[in-house]
């Protein structure tokens, strides 16, 4: 028998939790929902599960001189911040339905079975934006993504961190409700002047007290109303800040986007081409598996849905086979 060489209140942490998981019998159930389409249009009607007649959303574009600005900030300083762009019955229905999901006990990622959280990349700005970044052709990442920080003292976003060490990639953010310095909204650290003494700190595995001074006094703060679309290169350094306790939840999605012509790692498949159909439900519980499994180092509750997700993987598996037999 192996040994463990953990602590014992290393061993005994690990117990504590381990007690927290999904049980068999609860992930079976729950994958039997989950795949039933039934099951998610009954818990919130207003949304789609797999109905591409169903109205997509709008958004005006970006006019000339809003874009040639915000395309001038992402090329300069690696990331751009554009206030009320989504119309606010499209941001309230997408925050109805995390909050409903949430009620129902699932992780709000799960708010990826609808269509409209997939559709909603599609939409002028968003698609501008990403073109403006990546250039035409860029595909979607399966690593969706739905934050909820509450308004208790002390919660959080995701701690400083970069999307990855990559090049060819852009993360865009919609904040659904107001993030604000109170509830925990983004902070970036620009990519400008600086860039390549800042790219190194991001490799350094400790920090001199200069680096260390230097890189907060660089952090800006980005307050955003709800609607607004927010979005950075992969290596910049990013996160989510503290909250205070007061107000309401900081409530965000997330999508991560890669050029056309720029070869994914395996844990990024399968990509997503915006112009061609949704893809299936199997499909999107498999990206919400993966996300699950990947994003549980930066939300330690989601260590209690891992077997879960890691199941929605394998029963997604078949689907992505098939989608890239389908594609060649
Ligand atoms: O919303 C947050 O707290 C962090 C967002 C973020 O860093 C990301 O999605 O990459």
């Amino acid at each position: 028998m192996e040994r463990d060489s953990a602590t014992p209140p290393a061993q005994a942490a690990r117990k504590l939790l381990a007690r927290l998981d999904l049980s068999r019998a609860e992930i079976d159930a729950r994958l039997a929902l989950a795949l039933d389409p039934g099951y998610w249009k009954s818990l919130y009607p207003a949304f789609s599960v797999g109905d591409e007649s169903s109205a997509p959303p709008h958004a005006d574009a970006l006019t000339a001189s809003q874009y040639e600005r915000l395309a001038d900030n992402l090329a300069s300083r690696g990331y751009f911040h554009a206030d009320s762009v989504l119309e606010s019955l499209t941001i309230d229905a997408m925050r109805g339905c995390i909050e409903t999901i949430r009620s129902a006990g699932w992780p709000p990622v799960f708010a990826y079975v609808y269509d409209q959280f997939w559709t909603i990349w599609r939409l002028a700005p968003i698609k501008q934006m990403v073109k403006a970044g990546l250039g035409g052709g860029y595909r979607l990442i399966s690593h969706p993504w739905c934050h909820y920080v509450s308004p208790v003292v002390g919660a959080s976003g995701w701690p400083p961190h970069v999307d990855g060490n990559l090049p060819n990639r852009i993360s865009i953010w919609i904040p659904l409700t107001d993030a604000t310095l109170d509830n925990g909204c983004i902070y970036v650290v620009p990519g400008d002047q600086n860039f390549a003494r800042i790219g190194e700190l991001r490799e350094l595995k400790s920090a001199t007290n200069l680096q260390l001074r230097e890189l907060m006094q660089r952090g800006r703060a980005l307050p955003a109303s709800a609607g607004a679309i927010m979005g950075w290169y992969f290596r910049i350094l990013h996160w989510g800040s503290v909250a205070s306790g007061a107000g309401h939840p900081r409530i965000s999605t997330v999508m991560e986007f890669i050029k056309a012509e720029e070869a994914a790692l395996p844990s990024e498949l399968p990509l997503f081409d915006p112009d061609r159909e949704l893809p299936p439900l199997l499909q999107r519980l498999f990206a919400i598996g993966r996300s699950i499994d990947y994003y549980k180092r930066f939300e330690l509750r989601m260590r209690r849905y891992a077997g879960l997700g890691r199941t929605l993987m394998r029963a997604g598996d078949a689907a992505n086979r098939k989608s890239a037999t389908t594609a060649t």
